[in-house]
């Protein structure tokens, strides 16, 4: 067995990546009788299903588009002889997780929806010939999986989804699968850490991986002249003039690894570019930075939580028409040609872990803007959930490390953080997070309005602090929003009293509205009410020298479970799920384009 190796399949002299996407065969197993019944030898009944994409919306049943439980999947490939020495199945998430048999066999198992992991098929692969690849997956939700969640029983013993978090529980093969070849002893990872020296730029690297092999490292400019070259596992590369990873102006290098004499080679595109926090400056390349943006969710039409390359192209258009140069990957590490585009397109990512759902409600949306208290982690199911919880945070960094758009890690989105049992939880999160990022990034994470400055136990775990906050919204909204500022100010005058010197970033601040609603004088769910929300909150974050950013909440409507405080979905996107401009959005390009991008002094 290779060791996994979190590498972006590419294909060269040495190594092979073909893509397995298209029609797969596809049958649910309500009653868990598959692995009993021989389907991983074989489906039994199968339906056709496109993949990637999420299994739901191409239903016309309740009880397909909802089905939780067992459901598999599966192909077929061709290896072909001249394939290299190992072989992989990748994929880039399976969600919520997954046992996968190649010809029978099984060759991998998985937990956690939102990040890749290979089978080594090897072994139990033919060359050339046809083999046969299935994968059961299971999207059942628990207080030890990531996101957090239950299920609930119906009278007709059909198992219903209760998320405690706000976005449907889309599930399936959401990625790219890759049946990836490379040499037996391949590269298998690197890193990259950056540092400025004058006009040249240090590249600290290392390389895992090519046996004993002598290892080089070369690195090209956007026009393929090599600009600088070394040997060894370990190293550094000096750049001379180098070109900087800018914000909104981006240059990529190419990082050459090769391992022997053309025995193994792999090469990424990287943007060279520090990040720092400075008292309450969000530093890039030195240069203060005020981030302008978006929460957003892999969602669109037809397609659920599937990547398209077509939705994330609009979605970066949409993003930089309204002069936005930043988004969290709410609430989950997000497919990996998320990361790539911005990295092209000099985007800046908080990127986040799906731990999201650690308070036990259905309603959390809500509870946690109005400030409810619900108790979490004194359950016995914790253990598991901080293990999970770990192992989740060191996939992401592992997966994300090398990208120049990623600018901090998001550990956990509103959870329960005023009890001492969350900051022992916390602090174990926070301490091990710390030990991974060889840039070592900014760690945070979303705050809901329950963690407030006299309440939280955890805020002074971050390097920035992110809040989600909805004065206006879920606090004194419509005809009561004068009140709603006047709370806004009382919360915000009392961390500016902790004097805490680091930057704050509003993670969330939105209204539901709906595109066709207009009113005037406004209310509540009409365009109108959208744009005095926003005004409002703007005066306030204006006011405060320490918020160095504000992602709305969301960039587009999206899809919920169904419940009498969602009209199909969330509808606080500033465009519609269709990716048309609401009034909002316009209101947000006049702001943004206004803004300088550097921090307000
Ligand atoms: C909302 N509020 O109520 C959002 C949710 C989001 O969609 C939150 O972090 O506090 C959550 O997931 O619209």
């Amino acid at each position: 067995m290779s060791t996994p190796s979190p590498l972006y399949p590419i294909q060269n002299e040495s190594r092979a990546a073909l893509t397995l996407d298209g029609l797969w065969r596809f049958q649910f197993d309500p009653r868990a009788e598959g692995e009993a019944a021989g389907w991983p030898a074989g489906l039994p009944a199968p339906i056709s299903m496109p993949v990637p994409a999420s299994f739901s919306d191409f239903f016309t049943t309740h009880a397909e588009r909802d089905y939780v439980g067992d459901f598999w999947y599966e192909t077929g490939f061709f290896l072909p002889e001249t394939f290299p020495e190992t072989v992989c199945v990748r994929f880039g998430s399976v969600t919520h997780r997954a046992v996968v048999y190649c010809n029978g066999v099984e060759v991998a198992r998985h937990e956690g929806g939102f990040l890749p992991f290979t089978a080594d098929v090897t072994a139990a692969a033919r060359r050339g010939a046809m083999n046969q690849l299935v994968v059961k997956v299971n999207n059942e939700l628990s207080e030890s999986t990531l996101p957090c969640g239950a299920q609930k029983e119906m009278p007709d013993g059909r198992k219903l989804s209760k998320p405690y978090f706000d976005f449907y529980n889309y599930a399936g093969i959401h990625r790219s699968v890759w049946l990836v070849g490379t040499p037996a002893q391949a590269i298998t990872d690197y890193s990259v850490r950056y540092e400025l020296d004058g006009a040249d730029a240090l590249v600290h690297y290392t390389v895992e991986g090519g046996g004993d092999r002598p290892v080089r490292v070369s690195l090209a400019d956007a026009e393929g002249n090599t600009v600088a070259q070394t040997e060894g596992r370990k190293g550094v590369l000096r750049v001379k003039d180098a070109h900087l990873w800018q914000v909104r102006s981006a240059y990529l290098y190419r990082i050459v690894l090769t391992a022997g004499d053309g025995y193994d080679r792999y090469e990424e595109k990287i943007g060279i570019r520090t990040v720092k926090i400075d008292g309450r400056r969000i530093l890039i390349n030195g240069q203060p930075v005020y981030l302008k943006g978006f929460g957003k969710h892999e969602d669109a039409d037809i397609i659920g939580r599937g990547f398209s390359w077509a939705v994330a192209k609009r979605d970066f258009e949409c993003m930089k028409w309204t002069g936005a140069n930043c988004f969290r990957t709410s609430h989950y590490p997000y497919a990996e040609e998320w990361y790539q585009m911005a990295d092209e397109e000099g985007f800046l990512i908080i990127d986040e872990v799906p731990a999201v759902g650690m308070m036990r409600s259905t309603h959390n949306f809500a509870a946690a803007g109005m400030g409810q208290y619900t108790y979490f982690f004194e359950t016995p199911t914790v253990p598991a959930l901080l293990a999970n919880h770990k192992q989740q945070v060191a996939e992401m960094m592992a997966r994300d490390k090398n990208h120049a758009s990623v600018i901090a890690w998001s550990l956990f989105n509103e959870p329960e953080t005023t009890s001492e049992y969350a900051r022992k939880y916390f602090s174990e999160v926070f301490a091990y997070a710390r030990t991974l990022d060889p840039q070592q990034r900014p760690l945070t994470g979303a705050f809901e309005k329950n963690s407030a400055p006299d309440k939280c136990r955890c805020y002074d775990l971050c390097d920035m602090i992110c809040l989600n906050r909805y004065y206006g919204w879920y606090i004194s909204g419509g005809p009561e929003i004068d009140e709603a500022e006047l709370k806004f100010r009382a919360e915000m005058d009392k961390w500016a009293a902790k004097k805490l010197d680091v930057p704050f970033v509003f993670t969330e601040f939105g209204t539901d509205t709906l595109a066709a609603e207009h009113k005037l004088p406004s209310v509540m769910w009409s365009q109108e009410y959208q744009n005095e929300y926003l005004a409002m909150n703007f005066k306030v974050f204006d006011s405060y020298d320490f918020v160095q950013g504000e992602l709305v909440w969301n960039f587009a409507d999206f899809q919920t479970t169904e419940g009498i405080m969602r009209v199909n979905g969330n509808k606080k996107g500033v465009f519609t799920r269709q990716r048309q401009p609401k009034d909002a959005a316009f209101t947000f390009k006049r702001r943004w384009e206004a803004l300088p991008e550097g921090c307000k002094e």
